[in-house]
């Protein structure tokens, strides 16, 4: 069967029933002109373009990618791909693709060799090292390269260098995920697992619009409301997604206000007694003072904050209070706000009072949103130890140390790793005289994009970028490395729920560009880092030998990956840690008996004061929770630090649409993808519009006290008072001239966003600024170009052609009879 895949994003329905196996549907799709008995290989590989993991196969014909098709024995997707993994993979192909390292020259980038711009960022790197010490040196790395990549370069950061300024721009997607983790449970580890949408009668998604950032999980959901007893949805988003129109209760909140209404939620479970009281007793600490603090939070309390009606927050506390088996997810709605933790921390105390841990159905799943974040985080490529361990622990740097031959001192442990916030604060101020960025395009994800350009385009800072473009970081650097991608070198990926896959190499890379692997591995080489006996500090080179030697740093942490080998992984397709000798099967879910990574000998992190950020003392956690239960811990609702005025009267929020990923360097070289969604646009609510004698394809001007952009308009049936800009379109694209650099007007969602971040996970603010929208130019005709399919289908439906794909996005669909191959 084929169907327009644009038009259709989820595909055709596959009901199914509660606690019955999701039937597999395998999607695919060829290049125009290829046959399926033409593809010459299928190679095995895992999405990148999301955290869902979904398992798929690289069709390979004449040494050049082809086509993708899903795998249908896969756990996560059971066959099933989203539209950008079905279209994504053509833009490895692009024509402008970095094949030869570039460096700077008289000011501009010039093309070189590899050893000459290798030589360039060691000589460079030796340096800083003599001159100004190891603190010169910064490394920003991604969520979206491989687990082997990462563990490389954290080796070669944390106990080469001997820097401690290491992240990744997880920080600014699952860094909240991470820490409220940690706060509740005393370590990282995503407790639940995407199963449990299979087995759970009520999901609840904050802030998660899931029908446009994990495709294939929402197709997941669909099937079972299609199916026999269905799920009841509760969503909290400012927003008319898929999600909400989807749902049994749907509260749009005033953003910036999710701890108000969570504890109005935990108030209404504990007036109603709707508590699991034995596993409060036997895995809690910290009831008691979670209900003191929650006791004034009605629902009438949160409803003035909130600006939603007193009924509905009283409805969703009923469903939640109900549910026989509850599952929560949380996303960016939560985490790119000025309390993010302290709001992800409460959906973990809901499932904490109620008993929703560990059993099918019952579970949270504090997502992430990159493919790889995951191993960012696991792997130490964050503002983390590897292995989830306590930087805060002497005896758990000792163990790293003996694992990488190393004395102890040589790990930087005297302070917390340094966050990505704070690297580029030292890149401003001229501490950090170095910054090799690689996967990331900060000159369009991070906040108040004039700071940053001004700050990457310093004299006095180097900075080296490995990207597979020319991105608008790239053209700011003073060393650029052509890197290879997913389908062009060998690697591992672990998704939001756990499961690790293998991805294959399929093709050759382009021109001269080398796996991130390699490139890492030949500074190590050039800086001759060694151990305390004097061997390498980095042995391997192979992405399985790095494989390996990770496998030996995890073991006996949470995230033991002893269990895994490449062959494994390639005979059982995705396997979720931990994963032992013991335990090869892997591990669905955590904390099935009891909290088992809280222990104060055990914990990644003794946790940090939800408002101010501050660390907890070893003593202090010790006397709070001696037996390593998870706390509870409670958090009083502060309004957002930038709120509407007479000058700025909107809320401004940022975030994604369907078709595109991030900055669009492989989504928006895509012919299907780009079409749905060309250019950037502003939503804004019918009444405001009305208001403000606006209609839908005005071209607006959206200001805060940052910066500007334009934008066509579109209508919508978002909360009033609420602006929405997807953050995807940087400038690359744009004519000469055009844009920021050429002083034109910007189209980047972060010209207006705020430099500020979580006081406890140090993720930065995407989705409230106060922001003016003005007149540019009536529409005269013309659309928003917007898509019609997801939440920014425009109120007034027939007023706007519908988003489709044509004949190009034709793809297949093949239901498995039977479901299970
Ligand atoms: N299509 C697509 N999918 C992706 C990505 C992509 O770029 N494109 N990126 C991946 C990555 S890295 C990530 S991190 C995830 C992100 O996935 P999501 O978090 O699902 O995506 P966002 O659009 O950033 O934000 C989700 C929702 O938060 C809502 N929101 C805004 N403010 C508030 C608030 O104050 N409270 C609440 N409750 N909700 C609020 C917005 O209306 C929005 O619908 O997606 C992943 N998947
Ligand atoms: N306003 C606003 N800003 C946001 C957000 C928001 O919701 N609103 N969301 C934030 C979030 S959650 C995220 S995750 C970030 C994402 O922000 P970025 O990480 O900056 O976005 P990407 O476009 O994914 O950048 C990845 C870069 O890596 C390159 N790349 C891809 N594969 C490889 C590889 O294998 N090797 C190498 N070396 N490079 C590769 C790509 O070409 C691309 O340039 O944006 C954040 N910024
Ligand atoms: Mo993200």
């Amino acid at each position: 069967m084929r169907a327009d895949r644009i038009a259709d994003p989820w595909g055709d329905r596959t009901p199914y029933g509660r606690h019955e196996t999701w039937p597999s549907r395998v999607d695919g799709y060829l290049a125009e002109g290829v046959e399926p008995a033409a593809v010459h290989r299928w190679v095995a590989a895992a999405s990148l373009l999301h955290s869902g993991g979904d398992a798929m196969d690289i069709a390979v014909v004449d040494g050049r990618m082809a086509g993708v098709r899903g795998r249908a024995a896969d756990r996560v997707s059971r066959g099933r791909l989203g539209p950008k993994d079905l279209f994504g993979w053509q833009a490895n192909a692009s024509a402008d693709r970095l094949t030869r390292p570039l460096v700077r020259r008289g000011g501009h980038l010039v093309e070189t060799d590899w050893d000459t711009a290798m030589e360039l960022v060691a000589a460079r790197t030796r340096e800083l090292l003599e001159e100004r010490g190891p603190g010169s040196i910064g490394f920003y790395t991604s969520g979206q390269l491989f687990l082997e990549e990462y563990y490389t370069l954290a080796v070669l950061a944390r106990a080469g260098i001997g820097t401690n300024h290491l992240d990744g721009n997880t920080r600014l997607c699952t860094a909240t995920a991470a820490e409220a983790l940690k706060e509740s449970f005393g370590c990282d580890g995503q407790p639940g697992s995407f199963d449990d949408l299979d087995h759970a009668d009520v999901i609840a998604l904050f802030g998660h619009n899931m029908a446009e950032t994990q495709t294939v999980q929402w197709s997941r959901v669909l099937d079972r409301q299609a199916g026999g007893d269905p799920p009841r949805l509760l969503c909290v988003d400012p927003r008319p997604t898929q999600v909400a129109r989807h749902a049994a209760v749907h509260l749009a909140p005033r953003a910036g206000t999710n701890v108000a209404l969570l504890n109005a939620l935990l108030h209404e479970t504990i007036r109603h007694d709707r508590i699991d009281h034995d596993f409060v007793e036997a895995h809690t600490v910290g009831f008691e003072e979670l209900s003191e603090r929650v006791a004034p939070c009605t629902p009438q309390w949160a409803a003035d904050i909130c600006d939603v009606p007193v009924s509905r927050i009283i409805e969703a506390a009923e469903l939640i209070g109900t549910a026989d088996a509850l599952l929560s997810t949380v996303l960016q709605g939560v985490y790119q706000a000025h309390q993010a933790t302290a709001a992800a921390v409460q959906v973990n105390n809901l499932h904490l009072i109620r008993g929703m841990l560990g059993r099918p159905g019952a579970g949270v799943l504090q997502m992430n949103g990159q493919p790889s974040a995951q191993n960012t985080r696991e792997c130490g490529a964050d503002g983390d130890l590897p292995g989830f361990r306590n930087w805060q622990n002497d005896a758990h740097v000792a163990d790293l140390a003996k694992v990488w031959n190393v004395e102890p001192s040589a790990i930087p442990h005297f302070a917390p790793p340094t966050h990505a916030m704070q690297m580029f604060r030292y890149a401003e101020q001229g501490s950090i005289g170095m910054l090799w960025i690689s996967g990331t395009n900060p000159a369009v994800s991070l906040p108040e994009l004039t700071r940053i350009r001004a700050l990457l385009a310093q004299e006095r800072l180097f900075t080296v970028v490995q990207d597979l473009f020319l991105t608008e970081t790239a053209r700011l650097a003073d060393v650029v490395l052509p890197a290879a991608t997913w389908g062009e070198k060998t690697g591992t990926i672990t998704n939001a729920d756990r499961t690790v896959h293998l991805c294959e190499k399929a093709v050759e890379p382009p021109g001269e560009a080398r796996p991130d692997l390699d490139i890492f591995v030949d500074f190590a080489r050039r800086m001759d880092f060694r151990d305390k006996d004097g061997g390498p500090l980095i042995g391997w080179r192979e992405p399985e030998e790095a494989f390996e030697a990770w496998k030996r740093c995890s073991a006996g942490r949470p995230c033991d990956y002893t269990g895994l080998s490449y062959d494994r992984l390639r005979d059982a397709g995705g396997i979720q840690w931990p994963c032992t000798e013991a335990n090869p099967q892997g591990t669905e879910r955590l904390y099935t008996d009891g909290i088992t990574w809280a222990h104060p000998d055990d914990c990644e992190s003794y946790g940090k004061d939800l408002e101010t950020g501050a660390a907890v003392d070893p003593v202090e956690y010790r006397s709070l929770n001696p037996d390593g239960k998870a706390v509870l811990k409670a958090a009083a609702y502060v309004e957002p630090h930038e709120m509407p005025d007479e000058r700025y009267p909107f809320q401004l929020s940022t975030g994604r649409t369907l078709y595109h990923f991030h900055t669009r360097t492989k989504t928006g070289r895509v012919a299907q993808l780009d079409e749905a969604a060309p250019e950037v646009w502003v939503e804004v609510c019918a009444a405001d519009a009305v208001r403000l004698g606006l209609g839908e394809g005005d071209l607006v001007r959206v200001a805060t006290p940052r910066g500007a952009l334009e934008a066509r308009l579109r209508v919508t049936d978002l909360r009033p008072g609420l602006l929405f800009v997807p953050f995807h379109y940087g400038y690359w694209d744009t004519k000469e001239g055009d844009g920021p650099d050429g002083g034109g007007p910007g189209r980047a969602a972060n010209e207006t966003t705020v430099t500020d971040w979580d006081p406890a996970s140090k993720q930065p603010l995407f989705k409230t600024a106060a922001a003016a929208l003005t007149l540019v130019a009536r529409a005269d005709g013309r659309y928003a170009p917007a898509p019609t399919t997801t939440a920014s289908a425009p109120s007034d439906a027939g007023s706007v052609p519908a988003t489709t794909g044509g004949r190009q996005a034709y793809a297949t669909q093949d239901t498995v009879p039977g479901g299970t191959p």
